[in-house]
Parts: C-alpha cells; structure tokens; sequence
C-alpha cells in the first residue's frame, strides 16, 4: 500500500491535449519515485458515454462522467484538469475554482483578456493552486536557454526572435468547428494562430527575456469563408490565419514574432534566437535536445556555434532519464510539468506559469489583435513594463 499523498484528478476533454496530459499523469511516478504527491486518475469526462469510456479504459481513469459539472462536484476530486476547447476554460475553471478543486488548463488561458482576468480573479478568491500547461518551457534545452539567460552569459540582450508555422489548414476545403476542428471556429478558439501557437512563443519570450510592453502587429485570413461542421453552412472565417507581430521588451531589446498555418512543408516548427552582446542562443523544436550557443568571447580560433545536445544528467530534468547522450521527447514536457506541479504542493509555492502568470500572455495576444485591427501601435499593460 502506497504512503504517498494523492492527487486525485478529475480531467475534461479526451482531445490531443487529454492524451498527452494522461501521459504525463501515469509516467510520472516511475521517473520521479521521490516525489510526495503521486496522481490518481479518478474520473475523465467527455460528452459521449461510450467515447470517454474506451477513453478511460485506455489511460486508466477509475470512473467516466458525462457532464463536467458532475465531475467538479465530487468529493474524490482534488485537481480539475482543462482539456476542452477554448470557448469552455473560463466557465469550468471558474466553477472549479468555486468548488475549491486546484486547476490545470490547458494553453491558452482563455479566448480573451477578460474571460483570462475572470479566471485569475476566481482562483484568487478560492485561494486554489492553478497552473497553465505551456509545455515548451519544460524541454531540457528551453529550460537550459533560461538558466543560460539567467546567468547573464548573453550579455545586454538585443533581439528575441520566434517562429512558429505549420502546414495544416492550407486546404479551402477544410471544414470550421466541430469535432477535431474548433481551432478554426473563433468562437471556440477567441484567435486562430494568435492564441493557439505565438501565445506558446509569447510565453516562452516573456519567460527568458522579461515583459513585452507595446506590439505592433499584422494578420490575415487567407480563406475567406468555410462550411462549419456543425452548422453544414458555408460561413465567415473568423480567425487569424497568420500572425507577425514585432514589439519592444522592457529590458530594451526587440521581438520579431511570426506564425502561420499556410507555411507548407512545416508541421510544428517552433523556433526562438536570442542576440545579446557578448553571445547568442538559439532552439528549434524539430531537434529539440540541442541547444545552440554563440560566444563572442572564445578566442577567434575556436569560435563559432556551439552544439549543445542537452541530455547529460547534470542538464535541466535529464538525470529522471536515460543514461547520457540518450534524448528525450516532446511528450516529457508533460511528464516534467506534473512533477513541476506535484514538487509545488510538497513545498506550498505556485507553479509556474499559474493563471496569473499565464494572463500575461493573454494580455499581448489581446494587443496583438488589437494592434493588427487597428493597424498601430498597441501597450500591452504586461504587469511589470
Ligand atoms: O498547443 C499547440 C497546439 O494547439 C501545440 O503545441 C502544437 O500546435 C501542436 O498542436 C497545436
């Protein structure tokens, strides 16, 4: 019989996101034995009976409900895990909040800033742990870049530049909304690349370089009008289908961010670089243990771009693996972010990024619109400027 304490989780939402969740749930205990907390898959809900029950068969949750209220309202339930689409994180976090259940959501926060600030005020009153899964900044080397940057080793940082495209909704055909599709209906999703890919970019910059606090941005919606699934009815599109956006950092330094869905030959191509003074650093998700590191400083003879493949034991999370030079995965960024969240229960501190944090990033996707809508210069109002 286990001693450790549980941490009995009730997730919404059996899509892509409930999968890599359940993942990170079950492996973690076998990577990080040490760990106080272990979690419990208590209850998993989705819509259809049958779905959520070969869904909870598959990843082990003990039981299945229907209705997310049901779920929120069971004593056996410490933890809500959001996994649904956009348009229903505020109403179940807010619900969750005020049935004093600790909540994990999925990125983004919220469709909008306001629906974001509702969210933080209701944890805040609950007083309840909160967490928002931007997965990226728990990858070995991401988390290499922020002790590099940490260090000062960059020197006075200059530029922030990001990437992310993919390939996947070039088709005229592609219906919006429904079943698989809702980040094409903004009603569901509140923005299109904006809040589904550049708030990942977002919080990850704002993470290693400080607060961005005016942006200047530009979108476009390539097709036009699409039949909903839902309604059968060719109709309006209504979100970004590309964003590039360039802004200023409080530290001084510039950020160049774009992302799109029509970059054909690029799948999930998420990229950063940073340019400081004395040295520069620059990742890319498609050979994501490698971190790659410039120092000025080298004497010239031996200077140049250095490989760093991050998968040594003494680099950020990797002595839970392998044994050195063996990488690792995108799906661990999951398992590492329910070890972050169970090691913050054992030591009583928020985990990183909590709702508050993560409205940040809702406050420059919010300018971002704005800024593209209005054709100028938006302030992002990011606490800290
Ligand atoms: O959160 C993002 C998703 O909505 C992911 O990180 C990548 O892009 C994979 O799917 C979408």
């Amino acid at each position: 019989m286990s001693t450790k304490k549980q941490l009995r989780i009730g997730l919404i939402g059996t899509g892509f996101m409930g999968r890599t969740h359940s993942n990170g749930y079950n492996r973690v205990p076998n990577f990080f034995p040490e760990l106080e907390f272990t979690p419990v898959l208590k209850a998993v809900c989705s819509r259809n009976a049958e779905k959520v029950q070969a869904f909870a068969d598959q990843w082990g949750y003990e039981s299945i409900e229907t209705d997310w209220k049901a779920l929120i309202a069971r004593d056996d339930i410490d933890a809500v895990d959001i996994c649904t689409p956009n348009d229903s994180h505020a109403e179940i976090a807010i619900a969750a909040a005020k049935a004093g259940k600790m909540i994990l959501c999925e990125k983004p926060l919220s469709r909008n800033l306001a629906e974001g600030q509702a969210m933080v005020d209701a944890i805040e009153k609950a007083g309840v742990q909160s967490t928002v899964w931007y997965n990226y900044r728990r990858l070995p080397a991401v988390t290499l870049a922020k002790q590099i940057v940490d260090s000062g080793k960059l020197g006075k940082i200059y530029h922030y530049r990001a990437n992310f495209l993919q390939d996947w909704t070039i088709s005229a055909d592609l219906p919006q909304g429904g079943t698989g599709l809702w980040r094409m209906d903004s009603e569901a999703a509140g923005s299109g690349v904006t809040g589904d890919l550049l708030a990942h970019c977002i919080d990850t910059a704002m993470w290693l370089n400080g607060a961005i606090t005016d942006v200047s941005a530009v979108t476009e919606t390539f097709v036009k009008e699409r039949m909903h699934q839902l309604t059968g009815k060719v109709q309006p599109v209504g979100i970004d289908d590309a964003c590039i956006f360039h802004c200023h950092f409080a530290n001084g330094s510039l950020g160049l961010f774009e992302s799109t869905r029509y970059a054909r030959g690029h799948k999930a191509l998420y990229t950063f670089e940073i340019n400081g003074a004395d040295a520069s650093i620059r990742w890319d998700l498609h050979d994501l243990n490698r971190l790659e590191y410039f120092d000025h400083r080298d004497e010239s003879i031996v200077r140049g771009w250095r490989s760093i493949i991050v998968t040594d034991g003494d680099q950020p999370y990797m002595n839970k693996w392998w044994v050195g030079g063996l990488g690792i995965g995108y799906e661990h960024s999951f398992i590492h972010q329910v070890a972050d969240f169970l090691k913050s229960l054992e030591a009583g501190t928020p985990c990183s990024p909590t709702f508050k944090e993560a409205l940040q990033t809702q406050k420059v996707c919010e300018a971002v619109i704005e800024s593209a809508n209005s054709r100028s210069w938006k302030d992002t109002n990011v606490d800290g400027d």
